[in-house]
């Protein structure tokens, strides 16, 4: 993009104090920019994204598997005739009301049960009913048939991010979580224009699947009801805690998909997004392969008895994915969230009480729970805050620690 261009928009949106004195300096330029930015619409920093969101877009996405062209044909078909039904009847009323009105010296006709009209008024409508409602439950009763799947994915909502299982066909055994990338959280947090196409909607790990194969996915929930919903490929199903819903898809094409929490979840909804990989069904196997490999590679032995720097060096990895979005880089946390770097319970020599908030959060939590760690990631991370920042206690919690303190 040009110098110019970006420079009006970062004013525009009114970023840093450097660029308000430029704007200001070059207050017409900010204007002819924003002008020029009203007409176009084009000048602004985002792109279509495929598989996601459009710029402007007021459609729906476009359809990538057979269930999501039905829906929307569905849309169309139902939105047309409420349009027909809506300018007829709002059309005779209007001419109605304007053709007999009283200035004219209209007289009301007065006429009651006419036999004809009520069965005429009775029997159109139901027919329109049936006529929506036909084609409308054949593809509801498609899009629950989820048997015969090649592939099932049990996908588990948690305040406020995805864990992915995948449960039975090809790949059977991978799991693993998905998160808002970090630096968008951090973009988000500053108020900056997203610079990126996929702002809000890029995770660490998408979920992979192999394309033109019947994908089940399994929803439940952790704590609160979420929704797994991903437009372009025609789902959205609810994610409840103690309950198994399932939904599934066929993607026609490769490709990335994008979708969100579609269920109010609290205050983070807006940082679960989804993302779907779709790969042909060679890369699906590579990738697969690959996966298994590295969880047979991470599978520690919770018995194992770690060296302090060892666990240290594990714990920073498991921090820098998990934490940092919260408690910062530098420990400090902000705002509501507590520092960790020089905390009571960090420095604390019975470790018994900062492995229960990790196990249990804290809070109502606000600090999330993070029992879905491992033994290791756990006894890791916490043994990392116990020796990082200007915490050395050189203190260490084992794999075992955990173990006992799950029971
Ligand atoms: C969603 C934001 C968030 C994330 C992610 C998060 N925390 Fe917290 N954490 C909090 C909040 C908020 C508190 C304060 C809770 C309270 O008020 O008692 C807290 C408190 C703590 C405390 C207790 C501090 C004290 O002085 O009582 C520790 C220890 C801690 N977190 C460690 C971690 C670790 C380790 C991780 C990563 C596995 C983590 N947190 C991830 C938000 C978060
Ligand atoms: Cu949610």
């Amino acid at each position: 993009m040009e110098a110019s261009k970006m420079k009006t928009i970062y004013a525009l949106f009114g970023g840093a104090a450097q660029a308000a004195t430029t704007a200001r300096r070059r207050s017409g330029e900010a204007l002819l920019g924003l002008s020029a930015l009203l007409a176009t619409g084009s000048a602004l920093a985002v792109n279509n994204l495929p598989g996601g969101p459009a710029v402007n877009q007021l459609d729906l996405h476009p359809p990538m598997t057979r269930i999501a062209a039905e829906q929307q044909w569905l849309h169309y078909f139902v939105m047309i005739i409420c349009t027909v039904i809506f300018l007829g009847v709002f059309g005779v009323m209007f001419y109605s009301i304007f053709k007999h009105r009283r200035s004219k010296g209209a007289q009301a006709a007065n006429f009651h049960e006419s036999t004809t009209v009520e069965i005429v008024w009775t029997t159109v409508p139901f027919l329109i009913v049936i006529a929506m409602a036909l084609p409308a439950t054949k593809v509801v009763v498609a899009m629950k048939d989820t048997t015969n799947a090649d592939l099932t994915i049990k996908a588990t909502g948690y305040q406020w991010k995805w864990g992915y299982d995948y449960i039975k066909g090809e790949g059977e055994g991978i799991s693993f979580l998905s998160t808002l990338d970090v630096t968008h959280r951090m973009m988000s947090d500053s108020g900056k224009p997203p610079p990126t196409d996929d702002y809000l909607l890029k995770v660490d790990n998408p979920l992979v699947v192999p394309v033109d194969k019947k994908v089940r996915i399994i929803t439940t929930a952790n704590d609160v009801i979420h929704a797994w919903m991903v437009p372009s490929l025609g789902v959205k199903q609810d994610a409840i805690p103690g309950f198994v819903r399932d939904t599934w898809f066929r993607a026609e094409k490769t490709g990335d998909y994008y979708g969100q929490c579609a269920e109010l979840c609290g205050k983070e909804h807006a940082y679960m997004p989804i993302h779907v990989k779709v790969l042909s069904q060679a890369d699906y196997a590579a990738w697969a392969e690959g996966e298994k490999k590295k969880l047979a590679a991470k599978a520690d032995d919770p018995a194992k008895v770690w060296a302090l720097p060892d666990l240290v060096a594990r714990g920073a990895t498991v921090y820098a994915a998990n934490c940092q979005a919260c408690h910062q880089a530098n420990g400090k946390g902000m705002g509501p969230i507590k520092a960790v770097d020089g905390a009571a319970v960090v420095l604390d020599a019975d470790k018994s009480k900062q492995i229960a908030i990790l196990l249990n959060g804290a809070n109502n939590g606000a600090m999330p729970a993070w029992k879905q760690l491992s033994d290791t990631e756990l006894a890791a991370v916490i043994t990392y805050t116990k020796n990082n920042w200007s915490n050395q206690t050189g203190q260490i919690v084992q794999p075992a620690d955990i173990v006992a303190a799950r029971k």
